[in-house]
């Protein structure tokens, strides 16, 4: 309710909207990249050197339920119009995986969690931030309906061709790189501080802590790869996965493909 009552975001805003392990780290890298290039041509800083990148953008579903921010956010009419709204999607059965080795992590349960019960959490929604599939296509359809204001990007294409998906990114936040040569080392330059093998080495994500969440910087950086699950997965779960996310998907002209 307070939220709804009191958020009033500027025309130049850019809300950064994934449902949890789908890539947000990345992608809150990549933007504060590509916006501060500009500052890099003045004096060379990088505070994501310093900084886990979590720390730079502030979390607005710490003290909302997400179904709220959700439904504000997606409403059109509402005090939302001007900004801008970026959204990274990734394949279920990552994003399930990638989860549970957090909980399992974060949550100092006596004994490892299943990763059975995960799956079927996973498949009934029944998980802190509500269903992936009604939060993926949510703003899927949004993006479709409002591309100028709703960019929807997948993690399994940034990582497939990340120079094509930066330029889409930046022209898209307003800030597009040149197609001459200096573009390209520009884009070279974000990729190569917002990259996994990077971020993961420095020591504030090694042995920082975000104070906010009281969490390990080092939870946010596991593997960061695509098909990852064929390691924890049983045939079966991903068999049932793959029919529901068929099912969920139907008709939205959606696909999230582990490659
Ligand atoms: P969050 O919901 O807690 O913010 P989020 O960043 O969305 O997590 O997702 C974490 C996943 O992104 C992890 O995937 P994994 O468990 O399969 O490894 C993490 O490793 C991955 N990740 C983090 N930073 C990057 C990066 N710079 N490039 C690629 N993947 C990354």
């Amino acid at each position: 309710m307070a939220f709804r009552s009191e958020f009033q975001p500027r025309r130049d805003d850019i809300l950064l909207i994934s449902f949890p392990k789908t890539g947000t780290t990345w992608l809150i890298a990549l933007c504060h990249n590509i916006l501060s290039l500009d500052d890099d041509e003045k004096e060379e800083v990088d505070v994501l050197a310093k900084m886990n990148p979590h720390e730079l953008v502030p979390p607005l579903d710490v003290n909302f339920l997400s179904d709220q921010v959700q439904d504000l956010l997606l409403n059109p009419g509402r005090s939302n119009s001007g900004c801008k709204i970026v959204h990274v999607a990734r394949n279920p059965k990552d994003t399930l995986v990638s989860m549970w080795h957090f909980y399992n992590k974060i949550l100092k349960l006596s004994g490892p969690f299943p990763v059975e019960r995960a799956a079927e959490s996973f498949c009934s929604g029944v998980l802190p931030c509500g269903s992936f599939y009604e939060h993926v296509v949510g703003y899927w359809e949004e993006s479709n309906k409002r591309p100028e204001e709703v960019l929807f990007l997948k993690y399994e294409e940034l990582s497939r061709d990340p120079e094509e998906q930066v330029r889409k990114l930046a022209s898209f936040m307003r800030r597009p790189f040149s197609s001459m040569e200096d573009g390209d080392a520009e884009v070279e330059k974000v990729l190569r501080r917002s990259s996994f093998n990077r971020l993961k080495e420095l020591e504030v994500n090694k042995n920082g802590v975000w104070e906010l969440h009281r969490l390990p910087n080092n939870t946010f950086f596991r593997k960061g790869t695509v098909g990852d699950w064929k390691c924890y997965l049983t045939p079966q779960m991903a068999k049932r996965i793959d029919q529901l996310t068929r099912l969920k998907l139907q008709g939205t002209g959606l696909s999230l493909d582990d490659f």
